[in-house]
């Protein structure tokens, strides 16, 4: 079993110690030059952002963007009508942008580099190398039938390929829908359908961490079930023999004869760029739909700042394309830049734990951005194997996905970046396109823990439980932001209704994000966590109720309930509260089935650390679980369980414990 139980000894900082830790003042090796220097700079451009907004981003818009025509409007619409849009008028492409404009006067520099499964298994492609690839992917597309407007499946293993898959629907105007490729082919099959998508783009096999992944029969499992499908198109990873129906197309051939050379459709600035599935607390997955102009413009921007990229540098995101950060701050933010920018296919533990520290000496890289978790894996190990390799020419090293433990912070700061390097802990959403709340480097002074303050153009607020905004500081709330700011998500596709409930419904006028917050005595942020029912776990997003509806599926389940749980590497793991059928005899075998079928279902991140079997779940008298029971169960902070007299059958609380001590 996973070692779960015993995170709940990892420090967490109760509310009031926070506003006790001190600032750390690093930027040796930012301080010269970064693109904004200091607290006061940056409060002065914050300030304005907020005062002069309009004449803020139209600044910053024609700075980090080029426009085939200038907007007429900054932003337009609010919150309450659901109508936010920005840049109206505007015209623009974005893989233009990312890529064509900056071949004037920088096409032999490197726009990618990829480091392969296998160590220094090493491509790179010059910014008129992206163009050729890009436009021949964008040929074959369009020879399928894709148009402007037309949603593209795109189930790929980190390949360079991935990025110029998605480069290239921007370029003729057809919307990407990434899905990643850990998903299950019932993951895929759904986010297939709920988009429509006409083309599915895949790879035989993918590699990662020394595995083949067979994704191309994901593919052909999930794309029986999606009537939309005309045709899927496959890279050849590992050139395996697998099967190829009517439908399929080896990609090879196809490229071989495709035009080098596309042109780029002029897109409006609210046109649709892709769209990005991801969990809610309740029902299926939301396919959140990003717009080309404000996206691109917040994209750029919060990577000029958040990273300080100055041209030369090796910028490293070592995330996965299948999420918003490999969006944002792989492919379209550092690209926009004219940077290179690292895509990595592996895992931080292969072949062995030095994997990162190799990769960041060998390419000599600036800045690194990686999530809590890995971090946490890695700090397991001793130090020594990493004292080996040249790490001074670091920057700047970024986090998100998750608050990031003080220990970790320090040990990231202290050892990696030897004292040397600005932490940035970056907290942002699918929803966000962006940064929202982050340090500048050379700018912010740091606190281990805390995500710091709002990005330019971002208001945030915390909100009390009557939906007050909380004024003043050293308080706690959810967090809210309070005006549109370019990244945006617009919609979730096909359900205009469900964004607004979901955002704009719980505090009127405010965006909603969906976390905790504290704000402390110097009005710095603490990310406390999610306040409804979504999991994190290792920085992914997991609905509590899609791994519900997952066990519901089996014969032997009656009814379940799942909660996040505190887990030292992963932050949360899930645990799983199963009640089963009359019939059911409860058997490690089945747990384990069911288990699986969790693991089949959503995908193997999704699996299970906990399946309790349990007579009964603590339920209200009105039938609602008491989910914060069942927090504190798994928790073992069993001592602060709350007032339990209102549950329709409190005995069940006993026996919740004593079936999870055995678990645990
Ligand atoms: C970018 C990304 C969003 C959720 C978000 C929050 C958590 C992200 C964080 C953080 C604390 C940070 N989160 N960054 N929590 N500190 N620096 O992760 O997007 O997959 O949509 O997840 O992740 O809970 O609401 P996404």
């Amino acid at each position: 079993m996973a070692d779960a139980g015993s995170s709940a000894k990892r420090a967490k900082l109760a509310v009031d110690e926070r506003d006790e830790v001190a600032t750390v003042d690093v930027i040796a090796r930012v301080k010269s030059g970064a693109n904004i220097s200091g607290l006061d700079a940056y409060r002065a451009l914050y300030d304005s952002s907020l005062k002069d907004s309009d004449e803020f981003w139209r600044e910053h818009a024609t700075r980090f963007v080029s426009w085939a025509r200038t907007f007429d409007e900054v932003c337009g619409g609010t919150f309450a009508d659901g109508d936010v849009r920005w840049f109206a008028g505007g015209k623009l492409n974005v893989c233009y942008n990312c890529v064509d404009r900056h071949i004037p006067t920088k096409g032999d520099e490197v726009a990618i580099v990829h480091e392969g499964d296998e160590v220094g298994s090493v491509t790179t492609y010059t910014y008129k190398d992206v163009q050729r690839e890009v436009s021949r992917i964008a040929n074959v597309l369009k020879s399928f039938g894709v148009r402007k407007g037309d949603n593209v499946a795109v189930y790929m293993p980190m390949m360079a390929e991935l990025a110029f898959v998605m480069l290239a629907c921007a370029r003729i105007g057809a919307v990407h829908s990434v899905v990643f490729a850990g998903f299950s082919s019932e993951s895929l099959r759904d986010r297939i359908n709920d988009a429509r998508c006409k083309v599915v783009v895949t790879a035989d096999e993918g590699r990662r961490g020394g595995r083949t992944i067979p994704l191309k029969h994901t593919v052909d499992m999930a794309v029986a079930m999606c009537p939309t499908v005309e045709a899927v198109l496959v890279y050849e990873r590992t050139h395996a023999d697998i099967k190829y129906s009517s439908k399929d197309h080896k990609l090879t051939p196809l490229l071989e004869a495709a035009r080098p050379f596309c042109p780029c459709e002029e897109m409006d600035a609210e046109d649709p760029l892709f769209l990005l599935y991801t969990s809610g607390s309740t029902g299926k997955p939301k396919g959140l739909l990003h717009t080309t102009g404000g996206y691109l413009v917040y994209a750029a921007i919060t990577h000029y700042f958040t990273f300080d990229y100055r041209p030369g540098d090796v910028y490293a995101c070592v995330a996965d394309c299948g999420w918003i950060t490999g969006h944002s701050y792989i492919v379209y933010g550092p690209l926009c830049n004219g940077a290179t920018t690292l895509m990595f296919e592996s895992t931080p533990l292969y072949p062995d734990h030095t994997r990162y520290w190799d990769l960041i000496q060998r390419h000599r890289i600036t800045q690194f951005y990686t999530a809590p978790t890995a971090i946490r894996s890695l700090m397991r190990f001793s130090n020594d194997a990493m004292a080996k390799f040249d790490l001074t020419s670091l920057r700047v090293l970024g986090t998100v996905g998750e608050p990031i433990n003080p220990e970790a912070w320090r040990w990231y700061y202290d050892f990696v970046g030897k004292r040397s390097c600005s932490i940035v802990d970056t907290y942002w959403q699918t929803e966000t396109g962006g940064h929202v709340v982050s340090p500048l480097p050379g700018c912010t002074p740091l606190k281990p823990g805390s995500a710091t303050l709002p990005f330019f153009g971002v208001e945030t607020a915390l909100m009390d439980g009557d939906g007050a905004e909380i004024t003043g500081n050293s308080v706690s709330g959810v967090l809210c932001i309070k005006r549109p700011w370019p990244g945006m998500a617009r919609t979730i596709n096909g359900d205009h209704a469900r964004f607004m409930v979901t955002y704009f419904g719980a505090y009127p006028g405010y965006y909603f994000t969906g976390d905790g917050a504290f704000r402390d005595k110097d009005g710095y942020i603490w990310i406390t966590g999610r306040v409804d029912d979504v999991l994190n776990v290792s920085g992914h997003r997991l609905g509590s109720a899609e791994i519900e509806s997952a066990l519901i599926e089996h014969e032997f389940v009656a009814e379940s309930a799942v909660i996040g749980c505190p887990h030292d590497t992963k932050g949360q793991g899930i645990c799983c509260y199963v009640v089963l059928t009359a019939d059911a005899v409860e058997s490690s075998d089945l747990l384990a089935e069911l288990r699986l079928q969790v693991r089949t279902t959503i995908g193997p991140f999704a699996t299970p650390d906990y399946i309790i079997a349990t007579p009964g779940l603590p339920k209200t008298r009105s039938g609602k679980i008491m989910r914060r029971v069942l927090r504190k169960i798994i928790a073992q902070e069993t001592d602060s369980l709350g007032d339990v007299s209102t549950l329709a059958d409190p005995s069940v609380v006993d026996i919740l414990i004593e079936k999870a001590n055995e678990a645990i």
